[in-house]
């Protein structure tokens, strides 16, 4: 305890003090350069992303599995801790060896620039914010760790500092908490001043507002009336943009001028072809419902959403292109380094797989891959969603693996047969009596036939389908239920198109999508 006092009265906490400081200047400073640069480029943003590249697949499930769509917050909550460590063991070895600080930081900037510069779609330009805001930082550490040796109350001023000899102010303690203070201030403005900066200067969200899409040559086929369950509570059928499903890799998400948009299409093809956003304005759209899911969805899970997608089926796009023999994939790459890989026959069959530019009569949101991104039916979006979509390159599987497959996901991936419980949610507490058990299931591409519900492990009780609008949307299934008093167990499972049951094998998302049967606990009073 004496020592513990002792400590925090001595010069370590200041000086680890000192480094924060300074590491909030160099990320302050990046952050207000940076404003004027690509916004992926910004210090914490591509250390994020680069660590995000690294991640195994079993920490991206982790991830998901724990913080869901929060994952992204989590990150940054965690880098946090971890700059903020580093900086205190960085402040307290510039004051004990000012060179070694140095060099720490410096080796610190390098990091971040090489990180910076690696990121897909960033000029070599980009690092500018992080070199400048690195200097600074410097300066702001060297000009606090002085003040703390400059304290008389330390004995252990280096040699070096004390040999400087008379004529130096000497600091206190007040003094330096005053600086430092004025420091963190200023580093608070610069931030905040930086993301002002940026909003200003950013006008794609606007541009995004005043885009009027055109209406589709190919209507969406009516939805049937019927479509939402029948138990009050489960999700709607349409999902709502706002509340649409969020997974991607970009930690800040990508800004692109439809007027400077480009689609690529090149590798094994007879013709490269490029298409403008305003070739897609141009063109026959169609409209379609279709509902994607997420391969890292768990049993019972909810990322997965509905929408109405407005775009170009990708078929019509390579048949200008004219594939080559021995093609048998797609490999699509959005302008952040994102790439799934597609089957070639399934952008070319009568599914629709589509460059969609509208979600639900909305031109895209920018976290769903405005201006363009890839619709197809049936396949999880890690094979098939590229969201800011710039690039298509027919290719083989033998050839090229896309982001995923290269961190041990699977290189296919078709959506598995699944259905979930959504009322009564698990763990509730319900009124005997009638009870509406209720939810959604989904087999994109084949359709669902049949959910059959199992209560305590009694005979499989078939579900009320609600109307199937096709066989890429999710559909929905009530059950009323005359609940006794205690504790009971509610089974789910579907049967797909093809008449096979959804398998009640458990498996983990990893690496080609969770199977098995969802199971919900309630206790009926
Ligand atoms: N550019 C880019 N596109 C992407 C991803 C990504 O990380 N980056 N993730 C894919 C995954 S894993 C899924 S499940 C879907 C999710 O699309 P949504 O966020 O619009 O729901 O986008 C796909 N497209
Ligand atoms: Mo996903």
């Amino acid at each position: 305890m004496k020592k513990l006092t002792k400590w925090l009265k001595g010069p370590a906490p200041l000086a680890a003090l000192a480094g924060v400081a300074a590491a909030a200047v160099v990320l302050s400073v990046a952050e207000m350069i940076g404003a004027f640069f690509t916004a992926r480029a910004a210090p914490v943003i591509a250390l994020g992303s680069t660590f995000i590249d690294f991640t195994p697949p079993w920490m991206k499930d982790f991830a998901i599995a724990t913080f869901g769509t929060n994952d992204k917050a989590a990150l940054f909550v965690g880098m946090g801790l971890t700059i903020f460590l580093l900086a205190c063991v960085l402040g307290v070895v510039a004051y004990r060896k000012w060179a070694l600080g140095a060099a720490g930081v410096l080796l610190m900037g390098a990091i971040i620039v090489a990180s910076v510069v690696t990121r897909a779609s960033v000029k070599p330009v980009d690092a500018v914010p992080t070199l400048l805001g690195t200097v600074a930082g410097l300066i702001v550490l060297r000009l606090l760790v002085a003040r703390v040796w400059r304290l008389q109350s330390f004995p252990d001023v280096p040699a070096d500092v004390a040999a400087k000899g008379p004529g130096r102010p000497v600091s206190t303690r007040r003094a330096f908490f005053t600086a430092t203070g004025l420091t963190a201030a200023a580093a608070g403005i610069a931030a905040i001043g930086g993301r002002l900066l940026s909003a200003a200067r950013s006008n794609v969200a606007q541009a995004r507002e005043s885009l009027r899409l055109p209406s589709p040559g190919k209507a969406a086929a009516t939805v049937p009336a019927g479509v939402q369950s029948a138990a009050p509570g489960v999700t709607p059928w349409l999902t709502p943009n706002g509340d649409f499903y969020r997974i991607d890799t970009a930690l800040s998400v990508p800004e692109i001028n439809a007027e400077e948009w480009e689609l690529r299409v090149h590798g094994l093809v007879e013709q490269e072809v490029r298409l403008t956003f305003q070739d897609l304005l141009d063109a026959e759209l169609i409209e379609s419902h279709v509902t994607l899911t997420c391969v890292s969805n768990p049993v019972g899970g909810n990322l997965a959403g509905n929408a109405k997608w407005l775009g170009l089926p990708i078929r019509e796009v390579l048949k200008r292109a004219r594939p080559k023999d021995g093609a048998d994939m797609v490999l699509s790459t959005s302008i952040d380094g994102f790439s799934a890989s597609t089957p070639l026959e399934v952008l070319q069959d009568d599914r629709d797989a589509m460059l969609a530019i509208g979600m639900n009569g909305e031109p895209l949101p920018l976290e769903h891959g405005y201006p363009v991104r890839m619709v197809v039916p049936g396949l999880y979006g890690f094979v098939s969603a590229t969201k800011w979509v710039v690039d298509l390159e027919v290719t083989r599987f033998a050839d090229s693996k896309a982001y995923w497959t290269q961190r041990g996901w699977s290189e296919r991936g078709p959506i598995k047969t699944m259905a979930r419980v959504e009322v009564p949610k698990s763990f509730a507490v319900v009124p005997a009596g009638r009870v509406a058990i209720g939810g959604t299931a989904w087999a994109q591409t084949r359709g669902i036939t049949k959910v059959e519900v199992q209560i305590d492990g009694a005979d499989w009780a078939p579900a009320v389908l609600s109307e199937e609008a096709s066989v890429v949307t999710w559909q929905q299934w009530s059950f009323d239920w005359d609940a006794k008093p205690g504790s009971h167990y509610i089974k789910v499972r579907a049967t797909d198109g093809t008449g096979e049951v959804q398998t009640e094998k458990r498996a983990d998302p990893v690496p080609d999508g969770a199977s098995g049967w969802q199971s919900v606990m309630v206790t009926v009073e």
